[in-house]
Order: structure tokens, then C-alpha cells, then sequence
């Protein structure tokens, strides 16, 4: 007997599901493809776009934030013969199963699994069911990369656009924001293919392509207050240490500095973040790099981290199909496109910081987590974005942060909680924590690392409370939740 190990199995369930895409496509069949709007949804939905536009199948992607009932009617009403869910699906499955029994449905998903199906008609490749973790070895675009892949080994070209999914999702958890598990396999193929290399510096946008202070003003991880999004600034920062800016007649890329201008550079950059009351750990600076080299320099697409911004940007300011078209390789119109809608999310995100910052009470220490009240101020869609950032500047890295904004029309706060490396190890689990939105007559799941809720508005503070003790259970190394194998 042979024991399989858990990237085979894993691997011989995405080509079930190639199997299952290309016998659709050999009937002519019709194929909804739904995906989350976030950067790691909109490139799942570009790999396997691209990958049914290969196929010539007849095939049609919308983007969504949650698996929902505007879904579950699309599908009935549209009748499709095969439904793709890519970068959500697994939380859902109950629904589903209640909803849509009779169709067919592929779920290419890394989120933690909740409840149980055994509906034949539905099918899922998700790293859990293997013993991946889902939160940092694989991400939705990685999973879809692999079932494209085994529709078709000349798909091997979209790995960059996995690779950019997985960083949107900042899966970068490995020593020096390295990417690995399953991730490292599609890094593999992007590098043989020619078509990524890997580089270790400061995590700059634009290492080797753009003038310093250039990339310094475009960095958003960490997100810099004062610096992100204004170049001038960033002029005067460097000039304040020192920094030549040209060389000559030549403009000084983040590569042509001296060591000891970068060490300068990233002590100077984490005082002036204390100077903000923001947190930052030196070493957090400096990592791997993916430079995506057959892109133009000077472009968001050369940065494997910048694509995922501008991916990001797309989704969140409801423009996603912007985001798909450039993950199926334009690099025309929408391109041109997408970078306005990059700079108007850029401005957004300074806006929201600069408000969060603004007074104390937007962003309060409880005593085991912290949570950013956004208010009908920061739009919902960004709320997962404020979080991420604000994550990595928190003063105690072991509570976890949460944000919410008010969607009056709906009735309803939408949470984003996430949590760092340290109080994963001290076994904090936000998929779980969030679930208990459930109490609260509202809904909730996600990953250990990061996860989404939403609950009615006057159940806010009592969901903050619940909240707040169950991550201090967590801290204290008692079980939370209900769920049994994820
Ligand atoms: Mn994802």
C-alpha cells in the first residue's frame, strides 16, 4: 500500500475538476463562473477565463463579495450546465446544498470548510480537504491555477497571475515575506517558464524600475502615513537622509543604493512610523520580491505586489471586470483604465488611514484585540483593505485587529478581522472567532489569519465583546467554535 502525500491528492482532485470543466466544454455546455472581489478573486477568475477562452468555451464571470442569494438566483434563473465558484464556496456549501442541489458546481476554493455535503452533482478542490493550510500555502487563484493547468500544461503561463493572487492575499508568511507550500510549485513554473524572477530587497514597488522616491510613494505594505501615495514627500524624506536621488543625469533606483543607504532608509522608515503611533518591524521591509520581468517596467504589473494593488483596486471600487481583462493579458484599454482606478484607491486608502488616525476613538485597544470603527465612513468594500494594512503597525502583535463600517441601507456592520503571525502561533483562529456572527443573527467565516462578518447594526458592540473573548479564549489556549474538520 502506498501512502499518498498531500500535494498528490491534492493535485489529483484539481484534475478531476479539469475533467469535469473540459467534458462541460466538449458538450457545448454553458459555464457561470462567480469569484470573490477581492486581487486573489479577480486573478482566480482570470486563470480560469482565460483558460475556458482557450477552450473556446461559452462561459461568462461576474464578481461578487459573498456567496449570496443574487448568486443563487443567477444560477436558477440562468440554468447553467456547470457552475465554477473560485476563491470562495467552501463556507457555503450548506446553502448551496439547500438552494442549488440540482446543478452541477465546481468549488475551487482555500477557505476553511464549513458544514458537510454529500451532493454528488458538487465538487471541491480546496488544500484543507488535503491537510494544506489554505491561509498561506495555496490561495483561490492558485487552486484555479492548478486546475487550469491540468486542463491544459500550456496554461502554465498564467502562474504569475497565481503568484499574484497569492500575494494580494499575503500569503507571503514564510521567512522573509517568502511565499511557500504548494505556492513554491507555481513559483517553480513561473521562473522556468521565464516569466518571474525572484529577488530578495526592500519590499518596494518597482525595485529596479522606478526612481526611489517613486517607489517609496507607491509602497501600500506596509501602508506609510505621509509617504504612501505622495511623492513629494517622499523627495523630502530621502533628501533629509541623505539620499541622492540621481546619479548624474540618471535616476537612482532602489537597487543602485548602498547598503548602508538601505539600512538607513528602513530605520529612518520605521521611527518616522513610530512617530505616527505605528508599529513596524525593520525585518518586515525586507523580503522576496517577484518581479513579473516580460511586463513593461514602470508599470504596476511588473511588481507581483503592486498587480495584487491594482487587482485589488478593481474589485474594490467596482470595476472588476477591469481586473480580469488585465489577468487575461490586456495590456490596452483596460490597463489604461485600471491604473486610474489604481490611483483613485491609492487616494481612498490615504483618506481613510488619515481619518482612522485622526481621532482615538476610530481605533480602540480592547483587551485582547483591536478594533477600527469605520463608521458610514470607510466604504465596506475597502474596510478589508484598512485592516490588512493597519495589521502590521498595531503596537501588540499578539491581538488581532478588527474593522467594521456601517452599511445603513442594508442594516448591517461588515467586519474584517486580521491577525499577524504572532497570535496565529498563540492559537488564535479568526475563521473560527468570526463564525460566531452566527449568534448575532448575522454570518461569518474566513481563515485563521484573516476573516469577514456581518452583523445586524444593533448587535455591533455585543458581536465586539464576543469577539474580544473569544480570541482571549483562544489566547489562553481553549477551544472555540463548532466546526469539526476544518
Ligand atoms: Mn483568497
Amino acid at each position: 500500500m502506498t501512502v499518498q502525500m498531500p500535494t498528490e491528492t491534492f493535485l489529483a482532485s484539481a484534475a478531476k475538476a479539469a475533467k469535469v470543466i473540459s467534458e462541460t466544454v466538449e458538450k457545448d455546455g454553458f459555464i457561470h463562473v462567480f469569484s470573490h472581489l477581492d486581487a486573489d478573486g479577480i486573478a482566480a477568475a482570470g486563470v480560469i477565463g482565460k483558460a475556458l477562452y482557450r477552450l473556446d468555451a461559452r462561459f461568462r464571470i461576474r464578481i461578487t463579495q459573498w456567496v449570496d442569494e443574487k448568486i443563487i438566483g443567477d444560477i436558477i434563473a440562468d440554468k447553467p450546465q456547470l457552475v465554477i465558484l473560485t476563491d470562495f464556496g467552501s463556507g457555503y456549501l450548506e446553502l448551496l446544498d439547500e438552494k442549488v442541489p440540482d446543478f452541477r458546481l465546481l468549488i475551487l476554493d482555500h477557505h476553511q470548510i464549513l458544514g458537510k455535503t454529500d451532493n454528488e452533482n458538487f465538487m471541491q478542490v480546496n488544500p484543507h480537504v488535503h491537510g494544506i493550510d489554505g491561509a498561506t500555502e495555496v490561495s483561490g487563484s492558485g487552486v484555479a491555477y492548478f486546475v487550469a493547468k491540468a486542463v491544459n500544461p500550456a496554461n502554465a503561463d498564467l502562474s504569475p497571475i497565481a503568484l499574484v493572487g497569492a500575494l494580494g492575499d499575503m500569503q507571503d508568511k514564510c521567512e522573509q515575506r517568502k511565499l511557500c507550500g504548494l505556492n513554491e510549485l507555481i513559483i517553480k513554473d513561473a521562473v522556468v517558464a521565464g516569466l518571474v524572477k525572484v529577488e530578495k530587497d526592500l519590499t518596494f514597488f518597482g525595485r529596479e524600475t522606478r526612481p526611489i522616491h517613486r517607489a517609496l510613494a507607491a509602497t501600500t505594505t506596509p501602508f506609510i502615513p505621509g509617504l504612501s501615495g505622495e511623492e513629494d514627500a517622499c523627495v523630502a524624506f530621502l533628501n533629509n537622509l541623505g539620499i541622492e536621488l540621481k546619479d548624474g543625469e540618471r535616476w537612482r533606483a532602489l537597487r543602485d543604493l548602498t547598503e548602508d543607504e538601505k539600512k538607513r532608509l528602513s530605520s529612518a522608515l520605521a521611527e518616522h512610523l513610530l512617530s505616527k503611533g505605528l508599529h513596524l518591524e525593520v525585518a518586515n521591509l525586507i523580503g522576496d520580491i517577484y518581479v513579473l520581468n516580460r511586463e513593461e517596467p514602470w508599470t504596476p504589473l511588473r511588481d507581483a505586489r503592486e498587480f495584487a494593488v491594482l487587482l485589488n483596486s478593481t474589485g474594490r471600487l467596482d470595476r472588476p471586470s477591469l481586473g480580469i481583462a488585465v489577468c487575461m493579458g490586456d495590456r490596452g484599454t483596460a490597463l489604461e483604465e485600471a491604473n486610474k482606478v489604481l490611483d483613485d484607491y491609492r487616494k481612498n486608502i490615504n483618506t481613510y488611514l488619515g481619518w482612522v488616525m485622526e481621532k482615538p476613538e476610530r481605533l480602540k485597544e480592547l483587551e485582547n484585540i483591536y478594533v477600527i470603527y469605520g463608521e458610514n465612513f470607510i466604504n465596506e468594500k475597502i474596510i478589508g483593505t484598512i485592516s490588512s494594512i493597519l495589521i502590521n503597525n498595531v503596537e501588540h502583535p499578539e491581538k488581532p485587529l478588527i474593522a467594521f463600517a456601517q452599511v445603513e441601507k442594508e442594516g448591517a456592520a461588515k467586519f474584517s478581522a486580521r491577525t499577524t503571525e504572532t497570535a496565529l502561533r498563540k492559537g488564535v483562529n479568526l475563521g473560527d472567532v468570526m463564525q460566531t456572527a452566527e449568534k448575532f443573527g448575522g454570518k461569518g467565516g474566513g481563515h485563521n489569519v484573516a476573516a469577514g462578518a456581518q452583523v445586524p447594526l444593533d448587535k455591533v458592540e455585543d458581536f465586539i465583546k464576543a469577539v474580544d473573548e473569544l480570541v482571549g479564549k483562544q489566547l489562553r489556549g481553549e477551544q472555540v467554535g463548532s466546526r469539526d474538520n476544518a
